[in-house]
């Protein structure tokens, strides 16, 4: 039986992953901050609580992270903690870039000092494409981050290739593009829409405020993308792979097509910041754009290139973007109408 180790095990990527590891025979052992918290909901969802072995883990905390390497024999270790909210690390650089990017240094060097041969994969992002400098965006792209996160990322995702390259650790990066599911946080866009959009129809909530709506982003389902973490680690060679869908749609486009799934007949009126969007048959506004969800420098639009993880690591995504938003919409009306 295989271990493998967590971070993050409190976050969407992690339940899904613990979830998978579980499927597969794996012992999981789950790293958590905040053990007393009840901050794992998901992984109650999922049904999978009792089977995961919880841990403190505290990223910023390096003779905690050592600690872990030395009491456990681990033979794959997933980084997926990290403050990971693009707006939060424009207010909070520092700490993002300490925990989000510094952090990743102390795992590798834990993993150099304490047991070698563990197989590490890193969390990284399409948001180190940022201002993209081509479409669409594969490995071989050059990185232009836009953000305190996105350069963050862009630190630990090269930390990676350098504790590969000098000392031959099995050392992956994973440059996922969005994705999302009904374990998404609140704070995201689509889980805002299909959360707004669902207390909205329920006559729970008058209006909606977004951000710029015509940002444009590659989604994908978590539950897919998890897979395409274990087998970078299961494959001869540690290498690095885009994992996206190939398809772009805009903020827009998802709010239109939650809107006709959750039955608001939905219209737009107006431009830029002035746009509204109208609940047709009670002719009213129900989505507003507020400039306070702007970022300082944005990303508008990110569209991914998977053929290498295609071929190499057989790796597909299965859930369509209609079905994605099907999903989530489904997932938070029916939660939100039994309340
Ligand atoms: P998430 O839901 O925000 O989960 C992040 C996790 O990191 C949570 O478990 C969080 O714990 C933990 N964490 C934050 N700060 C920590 C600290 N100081 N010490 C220990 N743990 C800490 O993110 P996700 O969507 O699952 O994404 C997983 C990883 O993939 C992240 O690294 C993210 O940046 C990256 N990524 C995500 C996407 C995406 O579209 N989802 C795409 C590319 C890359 P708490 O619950 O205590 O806050
Ligand atoms: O924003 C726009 C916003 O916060 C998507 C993280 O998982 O994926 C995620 O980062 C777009 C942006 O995700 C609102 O300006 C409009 O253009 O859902 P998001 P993100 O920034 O793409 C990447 C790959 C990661 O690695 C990250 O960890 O939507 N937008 N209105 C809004 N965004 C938010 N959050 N809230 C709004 O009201």
């Amino acid at each position: 039986m295989k271990t493998a180790f967590i971070s993050g095990i409190s976050g969407q990527d992690g339940a899904y992953l613990a979830q998978l590891l579980l499927d597969k025979g794996y012992k999981v052992i789950g790293g958590d901050r905040r053990t007393a918290s009840g901050s794992l909901w998901r992984l109650e969802k999922l049904n999978i609580m009792n089977e995961v072995e919880i841990v403190d883990f505290e990223l910023a905390e390096f003779t905690n992270i050592m600690r872990i390497l030395e009491k456990n024999d681990i033979q794959e270790f997933y980084n997926l903690a990290a403050q990971s909210f693009v707006g939060a690390s424009f207010e909070m650089p520092i700490m993002t870039a300490d925990i989000t990017g510094v952090s990743v240094l102390r795992i590798l060097e834990s993993i150099r000092k304490i047991n070698p041969k563990i197989k590490f994969y890193q969390a990284s992002t399409s948001e180190m494409f940022g201002k993209v400098r081509e479409t669409p965006q594969n490995e071989l792209t050059p990185f232009y981050p836009r953000s305190p996160y996105g350069i963050s990322k862009l630190f630990a995702h090269w930390m990676t290739i350098n504790y590969r390259e000098s000392y031959n650790l099995f050392a992956c990066s994973g440059i996922l593009f969005n994705h999302e599911s009904p374990l998404r946080g609140d704070e995201f866009v689509t889980k805002k829409v299909t959360m707004g959009l669902s207390k909205i129809k329920l006559g729970k909530q008058e209006i909606l405020e977004l951000g710029n709506l015509d940002a444009k982003r590659d989604w994908g389902f978590a539950g897919d993308y998890v897979k395409a973490m274990w087998l970078m680690l299961q494959q001869q060679n540690a290498d690095d792979y885009v994992i996206a869908t190939g398809e772009t749609h805009s903020v827009k486009d998802f709010i239109n097509l939650t809107a006709k799934q959750i039955g608001i007949n939905l219209v737009w009126e107006g431009e830029k910041e002035k746009i509204v969007g109208i609940d047709k048959e009670k002719n009213k506004i129900i989505i507003k754009v507020n400039e306070k969800f702007y970022r300082p420098s944005e990303v508008d639009f990110l569209l991914g290139d998977s053929i290498k993880a295609r071929k190499i690591l057989g790796w597909e995504p299965n859930v369509t973007f209609e079905e994605l938003v099907g999903l989530m919409t489904k997932a938070d009306y029916d939660k939100l109408s039994k309340e």
